[in-house]
């Protein structure tokens, strides 16, 4: 656990995704399956105005990422929880033990955000956002190999074989790593 100056006694996870990939589906099943508990990072931003405005491109918060992990950093110090964000590489890479990039097929994601009334650029931009497995890359690049874990989100099935497997995960993890 290098960088953090004590021990977890529950792993932390990041689930990550272009939106409507479902992390918010597949965390708050998580936290039904374990001890851990959800942070949904977009909602902490919204209720406690951790952001610089609105973008007006995106159609979302400018989140202060500094502001965000000063209100975590205790919270990741004492462990235990998942949290939910379309993005992962401004965190201290020493707060997650496993990093869960969900993916999910254009056409399937491209439904699941048009009734979410997403549409034009913001629309166009989350799908190249998948295409291109953006956050995929966000995570390799951000954490190491074996904590990074590429799991499809297509159908329910999915998301409860996935919980199942994070849950298993979250539940045999020891803290020295046996
Ligand atoms: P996110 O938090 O990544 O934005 P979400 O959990 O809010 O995504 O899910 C968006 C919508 O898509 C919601 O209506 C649930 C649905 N959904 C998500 N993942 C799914 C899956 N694997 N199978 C079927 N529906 C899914």
């Amino acid at each position: 656990m290098a960088g953090s100056g004590r021990v977890r006694a529950r792993p932390n996870i990041l689930v990550t995704g272009t939106p409507g990939t479902g992390k918010t589906t597949t965390c708050s099943l998580l936290v039904d399956a374990t001890q851990l508990r959800h942070i949904n990072v977009g909602e902490l931003v919204k209720a406690k105005n951790l952001h610089d405005g609105w973008d007006e491109e995106f159609e979302c918060d400018i989140i202060n990422e500094e502001l965000v992990c000063d209100e975590l950093e205790d919270k990741m110090e004492d462990g235990g929880y998942v949290v939910d964000y379309h993005g992962c590489d401004f965190f201290p890479e020493h707060w997650f033990d496993r990093v869960v990039v969900l993916q999910t097929d254009n056409s399937i994601l491209h439904d699941r955000l048009t009734s979410r009334g997403y549409m034009g650029a913001k629309l166009m931009n989350n799908i190249e956002c998948e295409i291109f497995q953006v956050l995929l890359e966000e995570a390799r690049s951000s954490y190491a190999e074996n904590v990074v874990v590429a799991m499809q989100s297509n159908s329910v099935e999915d998301i409860s074989n996935n919980v199942a497997t994070l849950a298993e995960w979250a539940n045999n993890w020891r803290p020295d790593g046996s």
